[in-house]
């Protein structure tokens, strides 16, 4: 789209993109309107009158104008300015004298300060109409002014109207569509309203009330979100080193000035009276509060006595997805390096380990195919084993917007979760049959050649094999095989196959189970199958919804026991190589532990020191009695934390460490994108970050890992690396955020991969004829549910951080989801106290009946420790990368408290 070009405001000739408004044509002149209905992230309402202009001499409103060619606007005239004050008076007259108060932060009152209008002029009586039931979201009716822009943000970024304007006339105010309190509304709490209203009407209650990012406010830190994947990029406002507020940027290269509950709020377990403050270490059984010196050089003797007792192989470390790229760099380089092992690993472990090994083998890289941009310019999205709106909001939103704006839908899930309520077909398989389904939808493919031959015959391999498998896999079979209609089948292949540019991306739905990487893989092939990969023009790839802030990071940056930083095998002498040149020393050669590996062996006694950084395995690994067995056994467990964890708590020696928000470094994204984080607050008393940690561990066993800032430990793996090469704090000061591969610091970095060649051996897609086999539980008559386990909205993870502030207020306990029909049978209602047992352990909780399950299958979270979800889930494990299957459960089910 060309630029529009001749316009002229005030006499000034200007140039704004098609598309534009006279009023981005005003701003682009330098020149200030008031604009009280208006939000660059919103559709123009036109509904204020306060930014009205003249456009070749007749007075319009500017912000719903289009910006025509060669228009020449002005702005400056008397009448013009009049009207406008006109426009804002009358409106601020509708209000109580509060609204102008001096102390009031708002669009609004800017305005009235720049346009001279007096405080008095706010004279309305106030009803005192209040809503204060949320922790983060307070309604004050008497300011609202009616201008929409909450309800357009509820409705057209975040996608949940949840918002309506009820009332008459000059009484017309915001209030939730539920009826009832904001709380109990359905408002997730994205903060959007908040941000957009130019009043205060709708505010943040606490020191950042009134800041939103129309406020000009100096103290300003950009960083990147550090819970989800998406990569939100957010402008922290730090007060007297406090975090005031979070804003969503406009300009984040994700988010585009949205964000979710998590990253805009959920800072409070921050200044949480629980966080750790200084060392502590287990002395007669308790763990006591100690100096550094002393904590370190108990690590550092534990570590050369299992050294001495057993090697190099006899200490491991699980690096952190919610620590940064350098930390974790630093972390393989100490065990590597120092120790002399490759026993580290992440909670990609956990996660989407298979999608590195699923997508690799595919494809050749270990990320997703293209970049979220172009996923979100497909016709027809296939979101598979993902609940983005709960899980990814701020992807959530805009995928639901895209389907809103027209691309056809497909949701394969087994619950009716957020996105299925929107989606042209809703496949629900049973847990643990999506390599049945998939090869259900490929045999369609296949069948009604909706496949792309010429991509099959240039760039793809393994055809015949898969097609022979397909003609066991027809609808009808697929359809006993998974519970999925044959017709939805056959009805979801055509919207995928007839799509002119289709786009799947998935979720722990997929990889989370025992053949979590023949799913990955066998989903891959329908965008094989269709051409739909390696920019053809014809589909936008396979993109998984990786969970952790930073767990591609993690991996990347090679905290992985096979791999080095990039991706080089550590059996391949060529990758050791170098490495081996850029650290001075010699490597291991092989392939160390992985986490269930290590607990294995903690468990009989090789493993006998274990350096746990930000992992709650005792709450958040599968079968969690046997991992606190484990850690019991093992003479040596470090852990590095914010909180005293349940893992923790098995520690014999526990580090206090920084949180996101308190300091430096870069985190990947879910699309591969690099981003910065940086330093808002200093972290509390005696803690350091994980960086500094490292480094201090390193010393107290006499070494030194070089690198000695965040900056300079990028700089160096992109030395180790050739695909990070081109990437570097400064560039990414400058350039916000850039993706890998990234060889090149003068070249972009490749958001859409394998343009010309997949990265595979042979330079092919590699087709996969995976059989389909069942799930290692099935419910039967001693355990005769099945459990599927997942996330919820207001909460993230072990819920170490949103169980400290107010989102314990937005959900306060942890639910058994069931189908009123499963309810019925066991004599449970809705707030009914639940045991739940499976062959492995037994959970407590609270029974919510939801239509949103199929009959005879259970869904809970694993968001409160306490409640034992993961003492029910069992050791099955990806067979290719053992990825735990906490997706499918047998349980059963008694009332009360057991
Ligand atoms: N609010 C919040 N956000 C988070 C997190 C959080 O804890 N809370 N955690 C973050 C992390 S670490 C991750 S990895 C991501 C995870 O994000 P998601 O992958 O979206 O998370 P889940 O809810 O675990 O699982 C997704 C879906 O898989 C479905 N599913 C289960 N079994 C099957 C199956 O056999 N086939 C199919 N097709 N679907 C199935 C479940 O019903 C569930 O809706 O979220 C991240 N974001
Ligand atoms: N039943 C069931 N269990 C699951 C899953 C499931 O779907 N079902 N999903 C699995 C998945 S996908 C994942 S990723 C795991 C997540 O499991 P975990 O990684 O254990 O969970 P988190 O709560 O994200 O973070 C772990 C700890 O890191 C600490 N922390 C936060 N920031 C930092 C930091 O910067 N440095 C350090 N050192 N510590 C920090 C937090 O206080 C927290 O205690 O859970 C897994 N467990
Ligand atoms: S969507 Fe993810 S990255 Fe964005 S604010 Fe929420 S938790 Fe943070
Ligand atoms: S901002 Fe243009 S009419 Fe309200
Ligand atoms: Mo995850």
């Amino acid at each position: 789209m060309g630029p529009v070009t001749g316009l002229r405001v005030d006499g000034l000739p200007v140039e704004v993109r098609e598309g534009a408004s006279l009023l981005d044509a005003v701003r682009a002149a330098g020149t200030e309107l008031p604009a009280l209905c208006h939000d660059d992230r919103l559709r123009p309402a036109g509904s204020c009158r306060t930014c009205l202009v003249r456009a070749d001499g007749r007075i319009t409103a500017a912000c719903v104008t289009p910006a025509a060619p060669g228009t020449d606007v002005t702005t400056a005239q008397e009448d013009l300015r009049n009207l406008r004050r006109d426009a804002v008076e009358l409106i601020a007259s509708a209000l109580p004298p509060h609204a102008l108060a001096a102390d009031r932060r708002s669009e609004l009152a800017d305005t009235c300060r720049t346009l001279g209008i007096i405080p008095g002029t706010a004279a309305a009586e106030a009803s005192g109409d209040r809503d204060t039931s949320h922790p983060y979201i307070e309604l004050d009716r008497d300011l609202c002014i009616a201008c929409g822009r909450c309800v357009r943000m509820c409705d057209d970024v975040q996608g949940t109207f949840a918002l309506t304007l009820t009332g008459r006339g000059a009484d017309t105010a915001i209030a939730p569509g539920t009826g009832g309190s904001w709380a109990r509304s359905d408002c997730v709490a994205c903060g959007g309203c908040v941000d957009t209203c130019p009043t205060g009407a709708i505010t943040h209650p606490g020191p950042g009330r009134g800041i939103t990012t129309a406020q000009p406010d100096p103290e300003r830190v950009r960083t990147t979100c550090g819970y989800c994947g998406v990569g939100c990029s957010l402008d922290v406002v730090v007060a007297g080193d406090r975090v005031s507020a979070v804003l969503p940027a406009l300009d984040g290269p994700v988010n585009q000035g949205h964000a979710c509950v998590k990253g805009r709020f959920s800072h409070g377990y921050l200044t949480s009276g629980e966080r750790l403050t200084h060392p502590l270490v287990r002395k007669n059984g308790t763990l006591e509060p100690v100096g550094w010196e002393e904590a370190l050089a108990r690590v550092a003797d534990g570590m050369r006595e299992a050294v001495a007792a057993g090697g190099p192989d006899a200490v491991a470390a699980i690096s952190s997805a919610r620590a940064t790229n350098e930390e974790n760099y630093l972390v393989q380089k100490f065990l590597r390096t120092v120790v002399g092992t490759n026993n580290v690993d992440n909670c990609s472990r956990l996660c989407h380990a298979p999608s590195a090994a699923g997508l690799s083998a595919a494809f050749g890289r270990a990320g997703g195919t293209d970049s979220f941009d172009d996923v979100e310019r497909a016709d027809c999205l296939l979101v598979v084993g993902a609940n983005p709106v709960e899980a990814h909001p701020v992807v959530g939103a805009r995928l639901l917007q895209r389907a809103l704006g027209g691309a056809s839908l497909i949701v394969a899930d087994p619950r009716e979760v957020g996105l299925a309520h929107r989606a042209d077909v809703h496949l629900r398989p049973r847990p643990g049959t999506n390599v049945a389904l998939f090869h259900g939808l490929a045999h369609v493919l296949v069948a009604e050649g909706m496949t792309d031959p010429g991509f099959l015959r240039d760039r793809a391999a393994g055809l015949d094999e898969l097609v022979g498998l397909l003609a066991d896999h027809p609808p009808a079979r697929t359809a006993e095989l998974t519970g999925v209609p044959a017709e939805d089948i056959t009805a979801a292949a055509r919207l995928y196959g007839r799509a002119r540019r289709p786009a799947i991306v998935y979720g722990l739905g997929v990889t989370e189970h025992l053949h979590g990487t023949d799913g990955v893989r066998t989903l891959a092939n329908l965008a094989v199958l269709r051409g739909a990969v390696g920019n053809t023009g014809r589909g936008h790839g396979v993109t998984p919804l990786r969970g952790q802030n930073n767990v591609q990071g993690a991996s990347d940056m090679g905290a992985l026991p096979d791999l080095l930083p990039g991706y080089g095998p550590v059996t391949d002498p060529g990758a050791r190589a170098r490495a081996e040149a850029v650290w001075g020393c010699t490597l291991p050669a092989r392939a160390g532990l992985r986490i269930p590996e290590m607990f294995e062996a903690a468990r009989r006694g090789t493993l006998r020191a274990l350096w746990i950084i930000g992992e709650d395995v005792c709450a958040t690994d599968p079968n969690s009695r046997r991992v606190a067995a484990a850690l019991d056994a093992c003479p040596l467990v470090v852990v590095n934390e914010l909180f005293l964890s349940e893992t923790a708590r098995h520690a014999d020696v526990v580090l206090p460490v920084a949180s996101w928000l308190e300091k430096d470094g870069t985190f990947v994204n879910f699309d591969r994108r690099f981003q910065r984080v940086r330093t808002a607050v200093r972290p509390p008393a005696a803690a350091r970050t994980d960086f500094d940690v490292v480094h201090a561990v390193a010393a107290a066993m006499g070494a030194d890992l070089g690198c000695r800032t965040p900056a300079e430990a990028l700089a160096e793996c992109g030395r180790v690396a050739p695909v990070f090469a081109g990437l570097s704090h400064e560039r990414l000061d400058r350039e916000g955020a850039v993706p890998w591969p990234c060889p090149e610091p003068d070249r972009p970095g490749e958001a859409t991969l394998y343009t010309d060649a997949f990265d595979t051996p042979d330079g092919r897609a590699q087709l996969c004829a995976a059989p389909y086999l069942p799930p290692g539980e099935s419910p039967d008559a001693a355990y005769p549910l099945l459990l599927v386990t997942g996330r919820r909205w207001a909460h993230y993870n072990s819920g170490s951080m949103t169980r400290r502030g107010g989102n314990l207020l937005l959900d306060a306990r942890d639910h058994l989801d069931l189908h009123p029909q499963d309810a019925a049978r066991h004599g449970v209602r809705d707030g009914t106290e639940v045991t739940v047992e499976s062959r492995h352990g037994t959970a407590r909780l609270i029974a919510r009946l939801s239509g949103e399950l199929s009959p005879g299958q259970v869904f809970c979270a694993f968001h409160f420790p306490e409640s034992g979800v993961n003492s029910l889930t069992s050791d099955h494990a990806d067979t290719v990368t053992d990825c735990p299957e906490y997706k499918v459960t047998a349980v059963r089910l008694t009332r009360g408290a057991g």
